[in-house]
């Protein structure tokens, strides 16, 4: 490599939220899913990162918003991408959210996306968005999603290597624009993180085996919804595979529940709504908040159900975003 100095690389990604859950995995080492997965991807919430490969660096260093943070998934990342390019410098990775981190807003999913694109373009290598999907999975599953924008596939895959769980769009953002509302119901970080939480669940729910023979079914009934623009099955599958998701982490021992009241009444007030004719369901990940999906003309009424809900600090209001992609100069916090 002939440059001297530091190689530095921007990007930004959003987040993503599962219609059809990934939970569990077939493959720690390689971070394969133990069922395929499908998300949109949201464009008011962003992680804005910057890498800087540096020869004066002796280990990889993270800084996450204004603290520093353990850089050991991000150095899984950066080696298979130094790898490719032939470098062998450690990076300063400086990265923040616009959203709180770690409280089930999918901030890994959006965290490594950023953190595989701006790497890339540090190196120069020009990966295609399939390769950096499952580098990023290797530091996040979901973050194998967040590469995208739009509506987003990320297969299982069956070879012991990987190299067919890699994520694929299935719309783009504008193929289909829904409303999506974030009910925050708390601020604090989650009490068990989600790669601790899918080895408990795995070996100790009940309803493992069930809960993965069923995937298919539920990927094939909303891949079929995205593409026929069938808002319908599309909140009916959604909200079985949430429901089902959160049965199998509760009935495991001792139980996992990631809810709180407000996430409970919210459900309830989501439900309402569609009862009275409002197209609008519900999925909750690994944490208490609740996201209302919706058609965007009835989001104005969605956000002022939410709002009413005893517990709901805020309401964020997201479209359906774009995947990571680089950016030119970037000011992170201490600049
Ligand atoms: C999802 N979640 O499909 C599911 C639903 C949370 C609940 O993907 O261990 O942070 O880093 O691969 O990607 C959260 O899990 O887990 C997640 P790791 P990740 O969005």
């Amino acid at each position: 490599m002939s440059t001297e100095g530091p190689l530095i690389g921007c990007a930004e990604a959003h987040p993503n939220i599962a219609l059809v859950k990934y939970w569990g995995k077939r493959d720690e080492k390689l971070n394969l899913p133990a069922v395929g997965s499908i998300s949109v991807t949201l464009d008011a919430l962003t992680t804005r990162t910057r890498v800087t490969f540096d020869p004066a660096l002796r280990r990889d260093e993270l800084r996450l918003g204004d603290g520093e943070a353990g850089a050991a998934r991000v150095s899984v990342c950066l080696d298979l991408l130094r790898e490719k390019a032939g470098v062998g410098w450690y990076a300063r990775v400086e990265s923040e959210n616009d959203f709180p981190t770690g409280a089930g807003l999918a901030s890994s999913a959006s965290g490594f996306a950023a953190l595989v694109r701006a790497a890339d373009a540090a190196l120069g290598l020009g990966l295609d968005e399939r390769e950096l999907s499952g580098i990023a999975r290797r530091g996040s599953g979901s973050a194998a999603r967040s590469i995208f924008g739009g509506y987003v596939e990320w297969p299982r895959g069956e070879r012991p290597d990987g190299s067919d769980s890699v994520a694929h769009q299935l719309l783009p953002p504008g193929g289909w624009p829904l409303a999506v509302l974030v009910a925050i119901t708390t601020r604090r970080s989650k009490p068990k993180g989600s790669s601790e939480g899918m080895k408990h669940t795995a070996r100790t729910s009940p309803y493992w085996e069930a809960w993965v023979e069923g995937q298919e079914e539920d990927l094939a009934a909303a891949r079929g919804a995205i593409l026929r623009r069938d808002f319908q099955a599309l909140a009916e599958v959604s909200e079985r595979s949430c429901l089902k998701m959160h049965a199998l982490m509760m009935a495991s021992s001792p139980g996992l529940l990631y809810w709180n009241g407000a996430t409970v009444e919210a459900i309830h007030a989501i439900r309402g709504l569609r009862h009275e004719g409002i197209p609008v369901f519900f999925t909750v990940d690994a944490g208490p908040q609740v996201k209302a999906i919706c058609l965007p003309s009835f989001a104005d009424e969605v956000e002022r159900a939410l709002r009413g809900v005893g517990g709901v600090l805020e309401v964020i209001r997201s479209g359906i975003g774009d995947g990571a992609r680089v950016t030119h100069a970037m000011p992170v916090v201490g600049d």
